[in-house]
C-alpha cells in the first residue's frame, strides 16, 4: 500500500504525488480524460495515443490528507494510499474509492482476489450499469457478475459463468445518474473486474502483476466515451471492401476439388460469395506456411482461376512451429533465437503438428521473420491470413508463467505477455501486408485492447444452440464497446448440429455482422446452406442478399468508424442514450445510426416483443409507419423484423450481386423525416483513399425535399447512375438521377 501522501508537485503536464511507500503520478490527457499511474517497467502494447491536450488550466493544492488537482473541467482528489474521488467542474461525481482493503468479512470479494498484486475498489451507485470488457459471455450489463481476462481456448459451450474467453479487454463503461465513464486499465497481467456488488455498495478491479495504471474518460454518453477509447487505443482502418462479402469455411475443405465443389455450388444455388477459407488441413503435418502437395497439388493455379471467378482465399494460421529439423521456417526459427524458452531450453508444447514451438512475437525481429514467412502465402495469392490458437492454446497443459519470451525490451515472461500474444501475432501479420499495398484483412481469436489496430476478430467456438444465437447478440454489441468493431460469430455455430430452424435464424442476425462467415467443425452437420432444406436455402439466399445491398452502408460505417471509433453493431442506447430501459435488452440491436434489428432468437417463435425508442420507425418489410415503446411483429421464419428510423438514408447496391465488385449505381433508400447523410467511395482496395482519392456525396432530407450534392470529388469513377426510393406515408416511389456535377446541388421535390 502507497501509504500517506507527502508532497505533490507537477512537472510539465505530470503530476507526481510522492507517498510513503512509493509515487503515483497523474496526468490529464485532454479535458475528458485522466490517467492514475505507477512508472511502468515497458511501454503499453494497447495505447497509441497518450499525449497530452495542450491548453489545459493544469493546477494542484496539497492540503495534508488530500491533493486536489485539476485541469479546469475535471477535478480529482487523491488521498492516501491512493484512493480517488472524480468530479467533474459542475460537481458531478464520476468515481469515488471506497477502501483498499476488500472486506473478506462481508464476503464480497472472489476467489480471483487471491492472486492479485493490488486492487482498486469503488463505491458502485444505485442501479449502476456496467459495459464493455470484450467478448464475456452473459448479458450486455455486466452489473452482477465477475470478469477474468486472461486469454482462454474455451471449446465448451460459453456460458454467463464463465469469467474468461479468448479476449482481454480490460475496459468498460458505468453509467449512473450522474455520469457516464470508462475505464481502462492498461495492464497485460491476468485482471479482474468484479461487479458482483456482493455488499450492494462496491465493485473493484485489479491486476495479479504489473504497475497500476488506469484511465478515466468522462463524457456525456457512452458514444463519447467509445470514441475517447478508440482515441487512445486506434480503429480499424477502412478495410478492402469485399471483406464484406459473404464468407464460407469449414474445419476443413479438405482438398480442392472439395473446396472448388462449395464455389460452385454457391454459384448452382445464387447465393452471393466473395471469400473461402482453408482451416488446418490445407497444410503440409500442419506446418504453418506449407501447403499439402496431396491435397492441393495445384494450389497457385487454383487460387488464381477462383481469382478471376472474383472469389478469395483466407488461409488460417496458428502460432505454433512443429519441432522438425528438416523444416525450414523451424530451423530458421531456431538459427535466429525466434522461439520462447523455460530457462536456457527452448520450450515445446503440443499443437496441431505434434511438438511445438512459440515465437517471440514481442520482438520485432520475429514479428519481421513472421512476416517473411508469410510471403509464400502472398506469392501463391492468398488474399487474408486467420490466425487461430493465438491465446497461445495448448495441448499439454497451459504454459508455465515462467516460459520467457525476448522482446524489444528485456525478456517477458509468459504471465506477461499471455494477453497480448495474440495482439503481437495480429500486428506481425498486418505489417507484412500492409507492405502489398493492399489493406490487410485479418481474422484473430485471441486479442487485446488495441488489436483492432490490425485484425477483425471472431468469437471462437460457439455451439449450434439457440443460447449462442442469442449470446452473439451482447457478445458482438460488447465487443463494439471495446473498439473492435469488426466482428463475427461462426454463423450457424460452430460445433455441434444445426436444426434449420437455428440455421435460417443465424443467417437472419449474422448477415448483419461486419465479418459474416459460416463456418463449423469437422464432426458436426454440414452447415453450407444448401445442406438442409429448400425454406432454409431460400430464407439464407435473401439474407445474404440483403447483406450485399447494404454493403454500400456498411462501407460508409467503417469508414466513420476510422475517424471516431464508433462501432457497426451497436445497442439501442448507444444512438439514444437517453432511453435506458434498453440497457438490459439484450435481443435487439442497431447496425449504424438508422437500422434497428430485432430478431428471432428463440426456438419454434414466430412473433417478436419488439421495443423501439421514441419516433417513428419504417417497418423494413412492409414500408408500414409503427410508433410507440413497444409492438408485437409476426416474425414466421423468413422474417427477421427490421426497422429504419425516420429521417434515414441508407445507400445500397442494386439487387442480386453475387461479388462484391465495383459499381456504376447506387440506390439510396430514404425514409421521410429529416436527415443528413454523407455517402463515401472509393477504390475499395488501397491505401490511396488517404491521398484524397475518395467521393463524398452528401444528401439532406427536410421532409418533402432532398438535396444531393457530390461534395467531394477525389476518385475518377463516379457513380455514373443515382436512384432514389423514398419511402413515406403514402408508399413508395422511385426516380433517378443521372448527372450531378461537384459542388452543384441538385434539389428534388418528393
Ligand atoms: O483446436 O483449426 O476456433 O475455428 O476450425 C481447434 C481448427 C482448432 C479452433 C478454431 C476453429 C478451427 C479449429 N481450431
Amino acid at each position: 500500500m502507497l501509504g500517506k501522501i507527502r508532497n505533490c508537485s507537477l512537472d510539465k503536464s505530470t503530476f507526481k504525488i510522492n507517498f510513503d511507500n512509493g509515487d503515483l503520478y497523474v496526468e490529464f490527457i485532454s479535458f475528458q480524460m485522466v490517467r492514475i499511474f505507477q512508472n511502468r517497467k515497458r511501454p503499453s502494447f494497447a495505447v497509441i495515443n497518450n499525449k497530452i491536450v495542450g491548453g489545459q488550466d493544469l493546477s494542484f493544492n496539497f492540503k495534508g490528507k488530500k491533493v486536489e488537482l485539476t485541469n479546469g473541467n475535471l477535478l480529482l482528489y487523491v488521498f492516501n494510499n491512493g484512493l480517488i474521488k472524480l468530479f467533474t467542474k459542475d460537481g458531478k461525481i464520476v468515481i469515488e474509492s471506497k477502501d483498499d482493503i476488500i472486506d473478506l468479512d462481508k464476503q464480497n470479494a472472489s476467489d480471483e482476489i487471491e492472486n492479485l498484486k493490488f486492487v482498486s475498489t469503488f463505491l458502485s451507485h444505485e442501479n449502476e450499469a456496467f459495459f464493455g470488457l470484450g467478448d464475456k459471455a452473459g448479458p450486455l450489463n455486466k452489473r452482477n457478475y465477475e470478469f477474468a481476462n486472461w486469454n482462454s481456448d474455451i471449446p465448451q459451450a460459453h456460458v454467463e459463468t464463465m469469467k474468461s474467453l479468448y479476449k482481454s479487454i480490460p475496459f468498460f463503461v458505468g453509467i449512473h445518474d450522474s455520469s457516464t465513464y470508462g475505464v481502462f486499465l492498461d495492464n497485460t497481467y491476468r485482471s479482474v473486474f468484479n461487479f458482483l456488488n456482493k455488499d450492494n455498495e462496491s465493485f473493484y478491479f485489479g491486476a495479479s502483476g504489473g504497475e497500476l495504471d488506469y484511465y478515466i474518460m468522462v463524457g456525456d454518453n457512452i458514444k463519447s466515451i467509445v470514441r475517447l477509447f478508440s482515441s487512445l487505443i486506434g480503429t480499424y482502418p477502412l478495410p478492402q471492401i469485399w471483406t464484406l462479402g459473404n464468407q464460407q469455411s469449414r474445419w476443413s475443405y479438405w482438398c480442392e476439388n472439395e473446396a472448388q465443389g462449395i464455389v460452385d455450388s454457391y454459384k448452382k444455388y445464387k447465393i452471393p460469395l466473395d471469400v473461402i477459407h482453408l482451416d488446418i488441413d490445407y497444410m503440409d503435418g500442419y506446418r504453418v506456411f506449407t501447403t499439402s502437395e496431396k491435397r492441393f497439388p495445384k494450389i497457385k493455379e487454383w487460387i488464381s482461376s477462383l481469382s478471376s471467378d472474383g472469389i478469395k482465399v483466407v488461409t488460417i494460421i496458428d502460432p505454433g512451429v512443429k519441432v522438425d529439423e528438416s523444416y525450414s521456417v523451424y530451423q530458421k526459427g531456431i538459427a535466429n533465437n525466434h522461439f520462447a524458452k523455460l530457462g536456457k531450453d527452448i520450450y515445446v508444447n503440443q499443437v496441431w503438428p505434434g511438438d511445438s514451438v512459440f515465437p517471440t512475437f514481442s520482438s520485432k525481429d520475429t514479428r519481421l521473420w513472421w512476416g517473411d514467412n508469410l510471403d509464400y502465402l502472398i506469392s501463391i495469392g492468398v488474399s487474408g491470413i486467420w490466425n487461430d490458437m493465438n491465446e497461445p492454446a495448448s495441448f499439454k497443459g497451459p504454459l508455465p508463467y515462467n516460459v520467457t519470451f525476448k522482446s524489444d525490451n528485456g525478456l517477458i515472461r509468459h504471465d506477461e505477455i499471455h494477453n497480448v500474444y495474440g495482439h503481437l501475432m495480429a500486428e506481425a501479420t498486418y505489417d507484412r501486408l500492409f507492405k502489398t499495398g493492399k489493406r490487410p484483412f485479418i481474422i484473430t481469436r485471441s486479442c487485446f485492447a488495441g488489436t483492432n489496430r490490425y485484425s477483425t476478430v471472431w468469437t471462437g467456438d460457439n455451439q449450434s444452440i439457440w443460447d449462442h444465437l442469442r449470446l452473439a447478440i451482447p457478445q458482438q454489441i460488447s465487443l463494439g464497446i471495446s473498439g473492435v468493431s469488426f466482428v463475427g460469430t461462426d454463423i450457424g455455430g460452430f460445433g455441434g448440429d444445426a436444426t434449420p430452424e437455428l440455421m435460417s435464424r443465424w443467417i437472419e442476425v449474422g448477415c448483419f455482422s461486419p465479418l459474416m462467415r459460416n463456418h463449423s467443425a469437422f464432426n458436426s452437420k454440414r452447415q453450407e446452406p444448401w445442406m438442409f432444406d429448400k425454406l432454409t436455402l431460400d430464407i439464407y439466399r435473401k439474407y445474404v442478399n440483403l447483406r450485399y445491398k447494404l454493403i454500400p452502408y456498411m462501407y460508409d460505417l467503417f469508414h466513420i468508424e476510422e475517424i471516431y471509433g464508433d462501432p457497426l453493431i451497436r445497442s439501442i442506447f448507444y444512438n439514444f442514450p437517453e432511453e435506458k430501459s434498453f440497457f438490459n435488452n439484450n435481443d435487439e440491436f442497431m447496425l449504424g445510426e438508422n437500422l434497428l434489428i430485432s430478431p428471432v432468437v428463440t426456438s419454434g417463435s414466430v412473433t417478436k416483443l419488439v421495443a423501439l425508442p421514441k419516433g417513428k420507425w419504417f417497418d423494413y418489410w412492409t414500408n408500414e409507419i409503427v410508433e410507440g415503446e413497444y409492438i408485437i411483429k409476426k416474425a414466421p421464419l423468413d422474417v427477421c423484423p427490421i426497422f429504419v428510423k425516420s429521417g434515414a438514408i441508407i445507400p445500397n447496391f442494386v439487387d442480386g450481386l453475387q461479388r462484391v465488385s465495383s459499381q456504376d449505381k447506387i440506390i439510396f433508400d430514404i425514409y421521410q423525416g429529416k436527415g443528413k447523410y454523407v455517402h463515401y467511395q472509393d477504390d475499395g482496395e488501397t491505401f490511396d483513399y488517404r491521398k484524397g482519392i475518395f467521393n463524398q456525396y452528401e444528401i439532406v432530407l427536410d421532409d418533402d425535399k432532398i438535396q444531393i450534392e457530390l461534395i467531394k470529388n477525389g476518385y475518377e469513377k463516379l457513380y455514373k447512375e443515382i436512384e432514389i426510393h423514398y419511402h413515406c406515408d403514402s408508399g413508395l416511389s422511385q426516380f433517378k438521377i443521372d448527372k450531378f456535377e461537384l459542388n452543384k446541388k441538385i434539389f428534388v421535390k418528393l
